[in-house]
Formats: C-alpha cells, sequence, structure tokens
C-alpha cells in the first residue's frame, strides 16, 4: 500500500466512525500515549544471565527455534529492533535475572541497583522507562514454597530478594522521572494435596505485608494471582481469591494475566469488579491454550473484551499494561512484534467503539439497537485505522513487517 491509499482509506474511515459519534484522530492519539510493557523474557526464553540453571516454578517454554538472545548485548538489541516495529513509545519490564552481572554469580539476597545502572543508562538512551519484576524462580532455594515456605531460613531469604528489587525498582523509577511498576508473582504451591491450605496463605500475607512496608515512593508493587503451575497442580498459595482479598485489604494493585484463571472463565469480567476494591490493575496481556500455555497474544475475543472493559469503564489511567507469553517456536522477535501490535489493535478497536451511543441505547432500553450496533461495530474499517496509526508512527503498515524481521533473522539471530 502507498500513502495515498493509506490516508484515503483512513479519511473515509474516519468519517464512517464519526458518522457514529467517535473520533477516530482522538482515539489514535491515545493509543500513541499508552505505553507497553515489553517483557524482556520474550527474547531468551526466561532464561536471563544469572546461571545456566533452566527454568522452574511451575513455567515452562516449549520450542527450539534457531536465534535465542543468548547476553545483554544480544537482548538488548532484539529489544531495540523490535520496538523500531511498533508505534508509540514503550517500556520495557525486567526481570532481577536479567542483571548486568558481567558474569559473576550475585545470588538473589545480594542483589542491589548496581547491577542495573547500565539498563537505566541504556533505557535511557533509548527513550524506554523500565519496570522489573522479582524472581522466585530457577534458583536452588526456589522449591516449592518461596515467600511461604515455613522454614524461616528459606522465607527470610526470598523476603530479602524481593525487598531489595522493590529498592531497585525505586531507584529505576527516580532516574526515569516515573514510577517502575514492580511485579511480584512466586510460584509457591502443592503438587499434590495439601492440609495446610491457610498456613501457607498466612504466611504469604505476613512475607508480602513485611515486604510492602518499606516506603518507596518512585515504584508502584503490583501482586500476581495465578491457578496453578506445572508440577504444582493441587494448590496455589496465591490464588485469585487470596489476591484479590490481599489487593483490596492492602490498597495494593493487582495484576492480572489473562492466562491464569480457568480456561472457561471471563477474565474481562474481572475488571469492572476489579476496579472498585483495588487501586490500579497491572494487566499482564497473553494467550492461554487450553492452559496457561503462554502462547503469543493475538486480536481475540478475549483479548478485545479485556481492553473493551478498561475503555468501557474509563480506567485507561488505572491500567498498567505488559505482555507476557513466551514462545520459543517461532522466530522470537516475530513473537514480539504480532503480540505487541496485536495488544495495540484490541486497545484501538475498544477506543474506537461507539460507546455514546450503545449507552444511549442501553439506557432507553433499547436491546435490539444496542445488539445490532455492538454487532455492526465489528466490521466498521478498523483496519484502515490501525494502518494509519502505523504509518504515520513511522513503523510498518500491515504485514510489510514481515520482510524485515526476516531481514533480520538472516543478518542477525540466525548467525546465533
Ligand atoms: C507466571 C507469571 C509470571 C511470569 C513472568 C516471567 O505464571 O505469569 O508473570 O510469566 O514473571
Ligand atoms: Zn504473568
Amino acid at each position: 500500500m502507498n500513502e495515498k491509499q493509506i490516508r484515503q482509506s483512513y479519511e473515509i474511515a474516519r468519517e464512517r466512525y464519526a458518522a457514529l459519534g467517535v473520533d477516530t484522530d482522538k482515539a489514535i492519539e491515545i493509543l500513541e500515549k499508552t505505553p507497553i510493557s515489553l517483557h524482556c523474557w520474550q527474547t531468551d526464553d526466561v532464561i536471563g544471565f544469572e546461571s545456566a540453571a533452566g527454568l522452574s516454578g511451575g513455567i515452562q517454554t516449549t520450542g527450539n527455534y534457531p536465534g535465542r538472545a543468548r547476553n545483554i548485548d544480544e537482548v538488548r538489541a532484539d529489544v531495540l529492533f523490535a520496538k523500531s516495529l511498533i508505534a508509540g513509545n514503550h517500556r520495557l519490564n525486567l526481570h532481577e535475572i536479567y542483571g548486568d552481572f558481567g558474569g559473576k554469580f550475585v545470588d538473589r539476597d545480594q542483589v542491589d541497583v548496581r547491577y542495573f545502572e547500565s539498563w537505566i543508562q541504556w533505557a535511557r538512551e533509548n527513550g524506554l522507562k523500565l519496570d522489573f519484576n522479582s524472581t522466585s524462580f530457577g534458583h536452588p532455594k526456589s522449591g516449592d514454597l518461596s515467600l511461604a515456605n515455613p522454614d524461616p531460613a528459606i522465607r527470610s531469604f526470598w523476603i530479602e530478594h524481593t525487598k531489595r528489587c522493590r529498592r531497585i525498582a525505586d531507584a529505576m523509577g527516580k532516574a526515569q522521572g516515573d514510577p517502575c511498576i514492580m511485579n511480584i508473582w512466586v510460584h509457591d504451591g502443592s503438587k499434590d494435596l495439601t492440609v495446610e491450605r491457610l498456613r501457607y496463605r498466612e504466611l504469604l500475607a505476613a512475607s508480602l505485608d513485611e515486604i510492602l512496608a518499606e516506603n518507596l515512593p518512585h515504584m508502584k508493587s503490583c501482586v500476581e494471582a495465578k491457578l496453578f503451575g506445572i508440577g504444582l497442580e493441587s494448590y496455589t498459595v496465591g490464588s485469585m481469591d487470596f489476591f484479590e482479598g490481599y489487593c483490596a485489604s492492602r490498597k495494593v494493585i493487582y495484576t492480572l494475566d489473562t492466562g491464569h484463571y480457568e480456561p472457561t472463565e471471563n477474565v474481562s469480567d474481572k475488571v469492572a469488579s476489579l476496579l472498585l476494591f483495588v487501586p490500579e490493575l497491572m494487566l499482564h496481556v497473553s494467550r492461554p491454550v487450553r492452559w496457561d500455555s503462554d502462547h503469543v497474544t493475538i486480536m481475540n475475543d478475549q483479548t478485545l473484551d479485556l481492553f473493551k472493559e478498561i475503555v468501557r469503564a474509563g480506567a485507561l489511567h488505572r491500567a498498567h499494561i505488559g505482555l507476557d507469553y513466551f514462545d520459543a517456536s517461532i522466530n522470537r522477535i516475530g513473537a514480539y512484534v504480532i503480540g505487541t501490535r496485536a495488544t495495540q489493535k484490541c486497545l484501538l478497536s475498544a477506543l474506537l467503539e461507539p460507546l455514546a451511543k450503545l449507552r444511549e441505547y442501553e439506557d432507553t432500553g433499547r436491546g435490539f439497537q444496542r445488539l445490532a450496533l455492538l454487532e455492526e461495530a465489528k466490521s466498521l474499517p478498523f483496519g484502515a485505522v490501525f494502518d494509519w496509526f502505523n504509518y504515520k508512527n513511522g513503523v510498518p503498515v500491515g504485514e510489510a513487517f514481515i520482510p524485515e524481521i526476516e531481514k533480520y533473522e538472516k543478518n542477525v539471530t540466525s548467525k546465533r
């Protein structure tokens, strides 16, 4: 498509939407200003730079497509390349195991901001803001229980780790003049039946209370609920009920990972309940296929509905958008770009909903009209608006990013 076609298609689309009371320029402007936190772990299958230990903690990558980033320079190069194919200003979400350790082993209860100075500088130079995650998995002390471990030595090791991570996040937030969002996900659970469900949850709540007690003004903490982990199928300490109660009573940000619920559950419906009781949401946009499989995010009904619920609730300013999937079976940069652009598509689609008209129908009891417009809205010229958004931001329009990724594969990732 050439510029003229993209522009003309957009102009027609703009008028079509305007007739329904939707301002497409405004929607694009909001989309441009909404950062997506790119998960660094899509570049290297969640391995990081701490040690060669494999992934544990109930999560797993599958696939062995060539070209995985093997070190900090490769991760950085891949992130920048992916970013060059995505419109807007985004953030980078780091896990603690991605510290710049310079080849030395730094244990998790010893980590501090020193190991993230080069990330802070690199992020600044490249116009990215940083988010952060403590890392409970992939360590000899991970076991089945970390922050909920009844053994005080192990529990305090992970408390110390998480406290240190919050201080690192605070330093990042201070340096970038914008709060760093730090996610706390612990895998704690049990493969088989447990008769201590309450006890571990009491311990997790107590550990988190201790961790979150330190006042750090440049960061925000969020905690992630989960249904189950691989090898931890019978019981999850940090279940949804646990974290709903925890976040509501402590006023902590709730992390909603779209893979972390029963496969038939309507995740988007949680938004309008959580928003009443927790201060903000952190989203881990993912694609569960039969289970928490972390397939690449696509523009599917679940993701569309998630963003519609946020926009309908007027809560975009209370939602931090991050990605969380890891597919090692296809070109990893391709996976990165598909999922990020799909997330933007879903958000744009939500921003283009003819909400005023739909609400008017609803308020006046016109059910047929509401359903008809919801249905017709699906075939409005959304694609022309998304193309224009990409075009005006200088990134490839439509499938034009495919050859770009092929080129990078040929010149860079296939040589690894
Ligand atoms: C695991 C959680 C968690 C991780 C990342 C790597 O089920 O979703 O967010 O995927 O922290
Ligand atoms: Zn997640």
